[in-house]
């Protein structure tokens, strides 16, 4: 106390800059909690974001602190006018500063998946009890796609195989990835052609670290390759295993009905929030919250209850599995311990904003890191060992217990909830539209040949406080199902999408009328949410499905879909972004751009990777813009398959029914 009094005398305090909530979010809940909080005199990262200008420098990527002969300043408006102490060009910086993002972001992706993969092998050699494998016929099916033998097989050898061949994804230091034969041959050919198919991600993300080390890889195409690489080992690879053992340990999500936002707090219960990305607490916690002594502790302490609730992706994966209500995304963490209602947040890896320590010690909420990986200081360390997963979980628990009996200051919760339906895992998808006996994307295809779908697009990725929080996912999705295009969603964009209420069925009558018909007669929504940011990897397995299936050309590159993340802010979602790019798709960020425009670095991802068979890059922050941009996109595909004619007629027999309906 006494250190922090002299800290503070000595910090010269800057008055902060007060922001107008409602500038800067379009989340009804978020924007009471930033009130509220303005009145408490608490700080969250909307405020600091006000309050800091971006470095322009490092916003256009024209810096390069690769060696201590620098940090060397580039000017982003004639970024050639200068080189590096070294003689590195402005394509050489950016392109390293870029691979950077992707490394890091593909690292935290893949070691998520190898963690995942730990907990699988020790699973099936019986030293974990706590979890077991719940899905069998997916783990059959996953042993299969990658040739492991599985008839007359004891599910446990096959168990054991396939966590040998998958270990391989992250350890392998020559040959493809397991996953690679699940790319159809087409795109695998132009990724061989280039030299692009992944070996082992530890391999990549090493060999891309060495790369833009000072003095080694100094051209922006060779470098740009690596790019490819290691994100491909992200999507095709550590985070696809991420998806396929977390459905393998605790079932593949089917579509459920479940709450979001910030009501789904109660005031009488003891509430407890997991925010993070990896499932294994959260599975634990489930069990603890559901254990009938600590329910009866709950009870004790005069609760009704205790209330389990997700935020980010640990939140979207068990929305998605269980039907767990979800409080918020990203942008909400910290509004959300404004309520004073959360007894105790468990976070474990990556999208933990530092701030949380203080806001939750403003408000007495007990705040725990559980993963080796990610300690914050003055958060309380309960170390999560999946071999004794319950030893982390039930003291969480009992803290929260302990929190409620003593919570000193007055609870407020928008009374904010929104119901909609999740849960569309790739193999649901098939199901949906095809039905059991006759499960496959077929109908699908057949829709957008036919014009009903335009295409598909998927909308994911993070919140930022540079642009209003949730608004531009909202426009863009709004506007691209308006137009018939097929919405899938994952991660903090989807949450955005449920708290707007566009995951109910009826939803559908925000569609355009070709979407809206497929919508009604399957009673989707549409807006279809698939997960976390690792089940960006069930995107994958649907387009090449898609492509399998047939119709639609002969690779990724040829089909009618596109992607975005509007309000992205984390290096993984550069990763992910560069591996929709090298899978085919043309990908469309928002917010801002870390590279100058008219560059040949920039040349080279919004144009040229095109030309040789790849996806491309796009950007503007505009949400309208950006869903033109994809729509365009979606018709060149269209007419370059040559069934721009049939959507032309579909819509006007559409029409015409429609007419014929009213008369
Ligand atoms: Fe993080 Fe995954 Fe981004 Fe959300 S979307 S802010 S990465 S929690 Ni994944």
């Amino acid at each position: 106390m006494e250190n922090e009094e002299k800290e503070n005398k000595e910090m010269k305090i800057i008055p902060m800059k007060k922001i107008n909530v409602k500038d800067v979010t379009s989340c009804d809940a978020t924007a009471q909690m930033l009130e509220k909080a303005q009145r408490d005199g608490v700080e969250t990262a909307f405020d600091r974001a006000a309050n800091m200008k971006a470095c322009p420098i490092g916003a256009d990527s024209a810096c390069c602190k690769h060696c201590s002969m620098g940090p060397c300043r580039l000017n982003p408006k004639d970024p050639y006018s200068k080189v590096g102490v070294c003689g590195a060009t402005i394509d050489t910086i950016m392109a390293r500063n870029f691979a950077r993002m992707v490394s890091s972001g593909a690292a935290a992706h893949t070691d998520h998946g190898m963690s995942m993969l730990n907990v699988f092998r020790e699973v099936v050699n019986g030293n974990i009890k706590d979890y077991t494998i719940k899905d069998i016929i997916k783990l059959k099916e996953v042993a299969t796609s990658i040739g492991i033998e599985t008839q007359g097989r004891e599910i446990k050898d096959i168990a054991m195989d396939l966590y040998k061949e998958l270990e391989r994804t992250y350890t392998q230091v020559e040959g493809e990835i397991p996953f690679a034969n699940r790319v159809p041959p087409n795109t695998l050919e132009t990724w061989r052609k280039h030299g692009v198919v992944p070996r082992g991600a530890m391999r990549e993300i090493m060999e891309l670290m060495h790369r833009t080390h000072m003095g080694v890889d100094q051209h922006y195409e060779n470098i740009t390759k690596q790019c490819s690489r290691t994100a491909l080992a992200d999507g095709w690879g550590g985070s696809m295993v991420a998806t396929e053992i977390s459905d393998i340990l605790y079932g593949t999500p089917t579509p459920v009905r479940a709450e979001v936002n910030m009501g789904c707090l109660k005031e009488n219960e003891v509430n407890i929030i997991i925010h993070g990305h990896e499932p294994n607490l959260f599975e634990s916690i489930l069990e603890s919250v559901n254990d009938p002594k600590l329910l009866k502790e709950a009870t004790n302490a005069g609760a009704k209850g205790i209330n389990l609730v997700g935020m980010c992706c640990s939140g979207a994966e068990m929305l998605s599995r269980h039907g767990i209500p979800h409080a918020g995304n990203f942008m909400s963490t910290e509004a959300v311990l404004v309520t004073g209602a959360v007894d105790a947040m468990g976070v474990d890896v990556q999208c933990i904003k530092q701030g949380l320590a203080k806001v939750a010690q403003c408000y007495g909420t007990k705040l725990f890191t559980t993963n080796p990986r990610c300690h914050i200081e003055g958060a309380e360390h309960a170390e999560l060992d999946e071999h004794k997963p319950r030893k982390c979980t039930d003291k969480i628990v009992k803290m929260a217990i302990d929190r409620f009996k003593n919570r000193k200051l007055p609870v407020e919760i928008p009374k904010i909830t929104n119901m909609g339906v999740h849960g569309f895992s790739h193999e649901y998808i098939n199901y949906m539209l095809g039905g059991t006996f006759r499960s496959s994307y077929t109908p699908l295809n057949q829709n957008i040949i036919n014009g009903r779908i335009r295409g598909v697009a998927g909308v994911v990725g993070c919140t930022n406080p540079r642009v209003k929080h949730d608004w531009v996912h909202v426009e863009l999705v709004k506007e691209l199902i308006k137009n018939d295009v097929l919405v899938v969603q994952t991660g903090c964009s989807q949450i955005a999408l449920a708290k707007a209420g566009f995951y109910k069925p009826e939803a559908a009558h925000l569609a355009g009328p070709g979407l809206r018909d497929v919508c009604e007669a399957v009673g989707m929504p549409p807006v279809l949410g698939v997960g976390s940011c690792v089940d960006n990897s069930r995107i994958l397995i649907a387009c090449a499905e898609m492509v399998r299936v047939g119709g639609l050309g002969d690779s990724i590159a040829d089909l009618p879909v596109a992607g975005a993340a509007p309000e992205w802010m984390s290096e993984k979602a550069i990763s992910i972004g560069q591996y929709f790019v090298a899978s085919g798709v043309y990908t469309v960020f928002g917010v801002t751009f870390p590279i100058i425009e008219e560059t040949k670095f920039h040349k080279l991802l919004f144009e040229d990777l095109e030309e040789l068979g790849f996806g491309k890059w796009g950007f503007t922050p505009d949400p309208h813009e950006m869903a033109q941009l994809m729509i365009a996109h979606i018709d060149k595909k269209r007419q370059a398959l040559g069934i721009d004619k049939a959507r032309e007629r579909v819509l006007f027999d559409m029409a015409a029914r429609r007419e014929l309906e009213a008369a």
